[in-house]
């Protein structure tokens, strides 16, 4: 049975999306609203004034997660939508902004049309998505469901050396409200695919299965900083090499292994770096990922191989420290079978696929059923401050999702007190 959703406005989640993307906005395009810093306080003061505007109960728990909610005629476990508003360095206007500001805009539509649901609807906004300044990623949402401590979380350095309970302080989001205080009856997240696929087979809803297991890991090389101009190559200690080295070996090992295997270096960090002096020390940052857990452990295996093998040739010592390991996860299969129907009801093309980017719906997997709807990116562009995604399928996807949320919240035949939902 659809829930013929309440008419909802591209236009009004456009606005929000723009003027979200004020805040942190980078000179020539582009966000820069890193977890915790200022511009991330300043983003969730305007998500938040939003909730308010929409008459949302507001609740901030003790790792900065904000919940709104909007009472259901009978009370219980909410539905939820959820996403980030945290960005990486060069962010752009949709990743994760998309998901938290369309479950407003369902909202606003539910307001404006006068519908009560008989379950609460909860937009939740998730501290720390992106993992860029603080590891590991999805820590907020990783914490509510129960996989992290929160004192764990809360005692974490950022890659600039902030303290993340400082850091939530500074900001004002150092909640009071009990971790995992607001249940989930279903969770759903709508977001940009990040990747080319649905764009390169004109497909406009992506009806994702589950999300790739992702495995993080920091190296701290350590060798001998010695005159550029005078040390004999064979005597030399060089930190930069081994990393230059593990970084082209650990390249050619996922293309080698081939299929989904990704494997990226995303950080270097040399010291001194400087032109004259072999690097004393290196810092870098291994992201590998595959669908298959078994295949990402074959993976890291090799990885740990390579590095123990240029180690020694290098004559350099090599630290590990892990920053994330999550395994693969399989969104709900009843929820992803409702995802497809919708979009297939609303007349819309859709494929199965796994997410590559990880997602605060794998972590809200672990308590209940999570799925999520992909929209196509154009040039497959993320991460990245081109990111774009054209209003119509924007519009698909809110449509997509507002019927699944009215499906699964269920109408009431209250009608509730309404409040403008303007942006
Ligand atoms: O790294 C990721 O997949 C996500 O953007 N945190
Ligand atoms: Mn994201
Ligand atoms: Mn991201």
């Amino acid at each position: 049975m659809t829930a013929s959703p309440p008419p909802v406005s591209t236009d009004r989640l456009v606005a929000r999306l723009e003027a979200l993307g004020r805040v942190g906005a980078l000179d020539g395009g582009g966000v820069c609203r890193l977890a915790l810093t200022r511009a991330d306080g300043e983003g969730r003061d305007l998500v938040v004034a939003w909730m308010k505007e929409l008459g949302l109960d507001v609740a901030v728990d003790r790792i900065g997660n904000i919940f709104g909610t909007r009472p259901g005629s009978r009370p219980g476990p909410s539905v939820m939508i959820g996403s980030h508003i945290d960005t990486v360095a060069t962010g752009g206007l949709y990743d994760g902004n998309l998901g938290v500001l369309a479950g407003l805009e369902v909202v606003a539509a539910l307001n404006d049309a006068g519908i009560a649901t008989e379950r609460p609807i909860t937009v939740a906004v998730f501290t720390n998505e992106e993992g860029a300044r603080f590891q590991p990623d999805m820590l907020g949402s990783l914490v509510h469901a129960g996989g992290l401590d929160l004192e764990t979380a809360l005692a974490t350095r950022a890659v600039d050396g902030a303290l993340l309970a400082d850091e939530l302080t500074a900001i004002g989001y150092a909640g009071g409200a009990p971790i995992g205080g607001i249940e989930a009856q279903a969770y759903f997240e709508y977001h940009i695919e990040q990747g080319p696929v649905l764009e390169v087979e004109a497909i406009e809803i992506g009806v994702v299965e589950g999300v790739q297991g992702i495995s993080w890991t920091e190296l701290t090389i350590v060798g001998r900083s010695s005159h550029a101009g005078t040390t004999p190559m064979r005597l030399r200690r060089d930190a930069g090499l081994a990393a230059a080295r593990i970084t082209a070996e650990v390249s050619a090992m996922a293309r080698e292994i081939g299929g989904d295997l990704v494997a990226t270096v995303g950080s270097v960090k040399l010291t001194p770096n400087l032109v004259n002096v072999v690097a004393a020390r290196a810092v870098m940052t291994v992201d590998l990922r595959h669908p298959d857990e078994a295949t990402l452990q074959a993976a890291e295996a090799r990885f740990a191989e390579i590095v123990e093998r240029i180690a020694a040739q290098e004559k350099v010592e090599v630290a590990r420290r892990v920053l994330a390991r999550f395994e693969p996860v399989a969104f709900d299969p009843a929820l992803i079978d409702r995802v497809e129907a919708v979009a297939h009801g609303q007349g819309r093309t859709t494929r199965r696929m796994f997410s590559g980017a990880g997602h605060d719906a794998q972590m809200l997997a672990r308590v209940c059923p999570a799925a999520m709807i992909f929209v196509p990116s154009v040039d497959g562009l993320s991460h990245n401050i081109r990111e774009f995604t054209a209003p119509t399928d924007l519009g698909n996807g809110l449509s997509v999702l507002a019927e699944l949320v009215l499906e699964r919240a269920g109408r009431a035949n209250v009608v509730p007190t309404a409040s403008r939902g303007d942006a």
